[in-house]
């Protein structure tokens, strides 16, 4: 793996002119922000930048400035600039089929490929690395890159979307990553602009009111299991029906059964209206692999994150078959 440093970055950016920047399927924050900021950097020095994604920018990041920039990619639109660009950046992701669709045709181009990433077991395929697995977020991967660009100031519109890149990926600023550095960059990007309590604002406070009538009916469906380590949340599909909701208004829901003095684990079963799928998310905490119980329902994920689909089951097995799985693997 060709790992690569700030510096030496800067210099392979110096002398090219066509860039393309993209991110992974189901964008987050950091990937939408990253993205962002590093098109305004590319942009204000006078390049040729696009960028394509593979999934649409999320409803509560539309707000970030230089959105408008951002294609979509689909089989149909014409990829033929593609071949044109000299240097790809790939941010947020270092497994290359998280880039759907658009993977064959960055793979067959000609132009270098640089990941900029925080995850960890990056895999081989691009040209160079820049890969710090302790940063918080792609974000401040972003920020140290323009910031050892000593010709240039950081604006608003960097500012900004870098402060949502790292306010999403350290959940606000309490995820073990949140040291000391990242507030101290933090600080730098509300000098430069950033709007701390319009971000936020933007980004979690815009949630519909059926969406919140939906988590009122998961909170009073909630049940305890083993010594109320493990809570679970259900929904059938009557309750989407009857909040005029659907299988997108469920984010953040079992995130929130985390704040539960002494839950340990967390699942949203929720029965997906107009589809015969039962949607299964998990969260945990310390070593709890929610991963393994995920693959028990053939879906994987993260240690402490994962999901699942079952496709043709019953509600009331499935919740039968979770909690005797989960008991075999944590609560024997
Ligand atoms: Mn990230």
């Amino acid at each position: 793996m060709n790992n690569i440093d700030f510096n030496s970055l800067l210099n392979l950016v110096q002398d090219k002119n066509n860039y393309l920047i993209t991110t992974h399927l189901n964008p987050d924050g950091d990937a939408i922000g990253s993205v962002l900021a590093l098109y305004h950097y590319l942009s204000g020095k006078g390049k040729n930048v696009y960028v394509v994604i593979t999934d649409d920018v999320p409803d509560n990041l539309k707000f970030l400035d230089g959105v408008d920039k951002i294609q979509l990619f689909s089989e149909n639109i014409d990829t033929q600039w593609i071949d044109s660009v000299e240097l790809i950046f790939i941010l947020d992701l270092n497994d290359i089929t998280r880039l759907r669709g658009l993977e064959n045709k960055i793979l067959s181009s000609n132009a270098k490929k640089i990941v900029i990433d925080h995850h960890l077991n990056p895999k081989e395929f691009a040209d160079y690395y820049l890969i710090d697995t302790e940063a918080s977020s792609t974000g401040e991967l972003i920020y140290k890159l323009i910031k050892n660009d000593k010709n240039f100031q950081i604006n608003k519109n960097i500012a900004e979307n870098l402060y949502a890149a790292i306010l999403t990926d350290t959940g606000s600023f309490r995820f073990p990553r949140t040291d000391e550095e990242v507030h101290l960059i933090i600080a730098d990007l509300i000098k430069n602009g950033a709007d701390p309590v319009k971000i936020y604002e933007e980004i979690y406070n815009k949630n519909s009111f059926n969406k919140i009538r939906l988590l009122g009916r998961g909170y009073s469906n909630l049940e305890l299991f083993f010594d109320n380590t493990f809570c679970l949340m259900t929904l059938k599909k009557e309750d989407f029906l009857e909040t005029n909701t659907n299988n997108s208004d469920l984010e953040n829901f079992v995130e929130s059964l985390m704040a539960i003095d002494g839950i340990k684990i967390g699942v949203l079963i929720a029965e997906i209206p107009d589809s015969n799928e039962i949607k299964l998310s998990f969260r945990s905490k310390d070593n709890y692999s929610v991963r393994d119980l995920a693959m028990k329902f053939n879906g994987g994920g993260h240690l402490n994150a994962s999901g699942a689909r079952v496709k043709n089951g019953s509600l009331a097995s499935v919740k039968s078959n979770l909690i005797y799985e989960t008991k075999k693997l944590f609560f024997r």
